[in-house]
């Protein structure tokens, strides 16, 4: 029997969710324990995994009044160890990924009602049988999930286009902290009634209460794309790029991917199959998404005078043309495979940071001197959403140092490159979260009257405080 649950409780939850619903074996709990970076390790009495949203809030007020803290779980992908326990043994981790059922889609209204634990990338299929397209796309979203993504207000490959999940949500229902459930799934597009509460819960990363389910927007599905990967020559070149194909058809681009030599590299080196479909390696490279629901909208024709144009400027050195879905998918895969090409290559240190777009050639140059500079050797591993101001501006150890010994100096690094994003008007969180790993950056960027009413904010909703607890808030 887990330490921390007085039997009553445990005995209560375990007759309100039945075998399938509560797991305190030491081998099922154990998936539940560390995040994915691995950057923490908790413990947990007990996993609880609710399949409705009515048992889920009779399990929060059954723990509410025993004043066990909980944290909500989802796909356990988030990259600041938001979703993970703490080590005191106290948390209860909230899986809701038995809470995955699609309740309504609507092709008229473009909306879809989904259930917190339905996979992102099940919500992205069953938008597309039903001849839409639900937009949030990003390399986690084949374990990550609906709930996760707006508890975080994910962002990824297409926020250039269709904003972040923010924007993807219209309606949510809710489990608050005191167990009552708010229905707020409404699919309206226009609904001024006070403050827009729904908002609260994005973003919140399980701090306020728990999300259930949600409405989301779904789109018209594209019938013309384009996918190239090109060369370019520096940073500003990644730049003009950008503004050449925004200037011709801003509604065309759909993501607008920067990487580095250093990161392709590692990719063609460290990922099976791991080809990059240009002849001579570069220092710098962007991935150009292009998509039209126009069926005539011409985006080939677009595509290739925006590069012969940005040729002749000797902004683009060599471009790769998709000519094939199975072509487009390899281009991607470079993109996508980045976290997972860093995580092999050994230790590095993620900066999940944004600038305006006009600063991001700025922001890369800087932080990567900057960060030679500190620790000699390192080896900075610039990629991401150069379309929406948002670089993973990530440092990778020294060849041959000891990884424990570059981990130690974590906090030097992510000050160093953040000391360049303030200077640049940038935020040092981008997409990812406060979670755990930045919960002591918050008084020195958001201090003052921002963070003491966040504080109060939460006192408000959760005033025993057993929501997420050490995440967000300092
Ligand atoms: P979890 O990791 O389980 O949880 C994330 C946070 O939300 C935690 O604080 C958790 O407590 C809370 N939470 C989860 N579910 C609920 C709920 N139902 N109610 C209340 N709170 C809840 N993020 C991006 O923005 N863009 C990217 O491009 C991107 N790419 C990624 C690529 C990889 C390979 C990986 C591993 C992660 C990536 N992420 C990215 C980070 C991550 O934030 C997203 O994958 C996703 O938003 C997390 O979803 P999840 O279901 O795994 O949430
Ligand atoms: C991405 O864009 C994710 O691939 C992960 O946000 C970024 O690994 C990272 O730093
Ligand atoms: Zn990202």
């Amino acid at each position: 029997m887990p330490d921390d649950l007085s039997p009553p409780l445990l005995d209560r939850l375990s007759a309100l969710l039945g075998p399938r619903g509560i797991l305190t074996e030491a081998a099922d709990l154990e998936p539940h324990l560390a995040d994915w970076r691995l950057l923490y390790r908790g413990r947990t009495p007990c996993v609880l995994r609710p399949a409705s949203t009515a048992e889920l809030a009779e399990a929060v007020r059954l723990c509410a009044a025993a004043g066990m803290p909980l944290v909500p779980q989802g796909g356990n992908t988030s990259m600041v160890g938001g979703a993970t326990p703490d080590e005191g043994g106290r948390q209860v981790v909230v899986s809701l990924a038995r809470m995955n059922r699609i309740r309504d889609l609507d092709p008229l209204d473009m909306t879809m009602t989904a259930e917190a634990g339905l996979v992102l990338k099940a919500a992205q299929d069953a938008a597309a049988e039903a001849g839409c397209l639900f937009p949030l796309s990003l390399g986690a979203e084949g374990t990550a999930t609906i709930g996760g993504v707006l508890s975080t207000n994910a962002g990824g490959n297409t926020t250039v286009r269709y904003g972040n999940a923010r924007e993807l949500m219209l309606g949510l229902e809710v489990v608050l902290p005191d167990g009552q459930v708010w229905n707020g799934l409404r699919r309206l597009r226009k609904d001024n009634t006070g403050y827009a509460l729904r908002h609260l819960f994005v973003g919140a990363e399980g701090t306020l209460g728990f999300i259930t389910a949600a409405v989301l927007r779904l789109f018209a599905r594209p019938k013309e794309s384009e996918v190239a990967l090109c060369a370019v020559r520096d940073e500003d070149a990644a730049l003009a790029l950008f503004r050449r194909f925004r200037d011709r058809d801003e509604t065309a681009v759909r993501a607008f991917e920067y990487m580095s030599g250093t990161g392709v590299g590692f990719y063609a080196r460290l990922i099976e199959g791991g080809s990059v479909p240009l002849s001579t390696p570069a220092d710098h490279y962007v991935l150009v998404d292009l998509a039209s629901t126009r069926p005539d909208a011409g985006l080939r024709p677009l595509l290739e005078a925006v590069l012969e144009e940005a040729l002749e400027a000797e902004e683009v050195l060599d471009a790769a043309i998709a000519e094939s879905e199975a072509q487009r998918a390899a281009i991607w895969r470079i993109r996508e495979e980045h976290p997972e090409a860093q995580k092999r290559e050994g230790a590095s240190v993620k900066n999940d940071v944004s600038v305006p777009v006009s600063r991001v050639p700025e922001l890369i140059r800087r932080a990567s001197e900057a960060c030679r500079r500190l620790i000699p050797g390192v080896r900075p591993v610039p990629f991401g959403h150069l379309g929406d101001g948002n670089i993973h501006m990530n440092l990778q150890q020294p060849e041959g140092m000891d990884p424990a010994a570059f981990l130690a100096r974590s906090h030097d690094i992510m000050d160093t490159v953040n000391e360049v994003v303030r200077d640049l008007d940038g935020s040092f969180s981008a997409e990812h979260g406060i979670g755990r790993l930045k919960t002591d950056m918050m008084e020195g960027w958001r201090g003052g009257p921002e963070l003491a009413v966040m504080q109060r904010i939460k006192a408000a909703i959760d005033p025993q405080g057993i929501m997420n607890p050490g995440k967000v808030l300092p």
